[in-house]
C-alpha cells in the first residue's frame, strides 16, 4: 500500500484532516536542497560526535543528535516552517499553547535492523490519553531521500485509535519521500524506523511538537543555553516554551513572563488562551461548592 502525498502548497487544514484520519500525512518538497545542505553541514560535526544507540529500540547502528536549535541555525527555520506550524496548529487546535517537544537528527546506518513498532505517546509514562485526545504532532524531515531500502519510516496507517492486536493487522507501508519532504505523524500511530539494507546512511530530522501543558521530551531550557536563547527571535522562543504553556503554567518567580525573564525584564506573565472558558469552569466549580451543605 502506498502512502498519500500532498504538494508543498497544500492547505494545512487538509493535511491536518488527513493526519487526524490516518495518523500520518506526507508533504513533498517543503525545504529546498540548499537548506538541507546547510543543515547537514551545520550538524555533521555533532552527528560524528554522537554515539550509536544503547539498545535495540534506539538502534545500535543509529546515531541520535539533538539540541538542534542551539547547534544548527537552519534547524530553527525548520522548527518555525510556516507549512509545518500551520499543520501543527490545526492538529493541536484544542489547546491554548503548542510547544516544541524535541529536535533530533536520526542517522540510520547500513546494517541497522528494523525498529520495533511503537506509539510515541508512550513517552508520557504510558498515560492512557483518550483516542480523540492528541498530545503531540510529529514531523520527520527527509535529510536524505527516504527509500524502502535505506530505512524509510514504517507506518501502520489508521492504527491510531485501534488497540495493539487489531492494529498489527493493518497494512504496513514505508514513508518513501524525497529529500526536503516532511512526514507528519501523530503520537498514537504505530510506526518505527526501517532496516537499512542499502550502502548509505539514512538521515531524518525528527522535530516534534506537543500541547503546552506537558513536560517536553527534550529539555529546551538546557539544550539551548540562555546565551544562545537570548539571540533568538521571540516567536521561536515562544515555541520552545518561553511563554505560558496554558492558563497559568511556566511563569518565573513573581509571575514574571518567561520571555521577559530571559531578556532581563520583569513584565508579568499574561494569561493565555481560553480565559473565558477558565472563568466559566471556575464559576461552575464555585456553584458546586455553594450546593454543599457544609462548604469549605
Ligand atoms: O527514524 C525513524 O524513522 C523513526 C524513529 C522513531 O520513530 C523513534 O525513534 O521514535
Ligand atoms: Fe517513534
Amino acid at each position: 500500500m502506498a502512502l498519500s502525498h500532498f504538494p508543498p502548497d497544500a492547505d494545512p487544514a487538509e493535511v491536518s484532516d488527513h493526519l487526524r484520519r490516518f495518523g500520518y500525512a506526507i508533504v513533498d518538497d517543503v525545504a529546498d536542497a540548499a537548506a538541507m545542505d546547510r543543515l547537514q553541514a551545520e550538524a555533521m560535526p555533532y552527528i560524528e560526535a554522537s554515539d550509536a544507540g544503547r539498545d535495540e529500540y534506539d538502534g545500535r547502528f543509529t546515531r541520535r543528535t539533538g539540541a538542534l536549535v542551539a547547534r544548527c541555525p537552519t534547524a530553527r527555520e525548520l522548527v518555525m516552517d510556516p507549512v509545518v506550524v500551520g499543520v501543527v496548529s490545526h492538529f493541536l487546535s484544542h489547546v491554548s499553547a503548542v510547544q516544541l517537544h524535541l529536535t533530533q537528527i536520526i542517522s540510520v546506518a547500513p546494517g541497522e535492523t528494523r525498529q520495533k513498532l511503537h506509539r510515541d505517546e508512550m513517552a508520557f509514562d504510558f498515560f492512557p490519553f483518550g483516542a480523540d485526545y492528541h498530545v503531540q504532532c510529529n514531523t520527520m524531515w527527509a535529510l536524505t531521500d527516504f527509500t524502502a531500502a535505506n530505512g524509510a519510516t514504517h507506518i501502520l496507517a489508521g492504527s491510531s485509535g485501534v488497540g495493539d492486536d487489531a492494529a498489527l493487522n493493518l497494512p504496513d507501508a514505508q514513508a518513501e519521500m524525497d529529500r526536503g519532504s516532511v512526514l507528519f505523524y501523530d503520537g498514537k500511530v504505530l510506526h518505527g524506523a526501517g532496516a537499512n539494507t542499502s550502502s548509505a546512511v539514512r538521515r531524518g530530522v525528527n522535530i516534534t511538537y506537543a500541547v503546552g501543558w506537558v513536560r517536553q521530551e527534550e529539555n529546551q531550557y538546557l539544550a539551548c543555553p540562555p546565551e544562545i536563547a537570548r539571540s533568538l527571535d521571540d516567536d521561536l522562543l515562544k515555541m520552545m516554551g518561553y511563554t505560558q504553556g496554558a492558563f497559568a503554567l511556566g511563569y518565573v518567580g513573581d509571575q514574571t513572563d518567561p520571555l521577559a525573564a530571559l531578556r532581563g525584564g520583569t513584565a508579568k506573565a499574561k494569561t493565555i488562551g481560553t480565559v473565558a472558558e477558565f472563568n466559566d469552569n471556575a464559576r461552575e466549580f464555585v456553584a458546586d461548592i455553594d450546593d454543599l451543605e457544609h462548604p469549605g
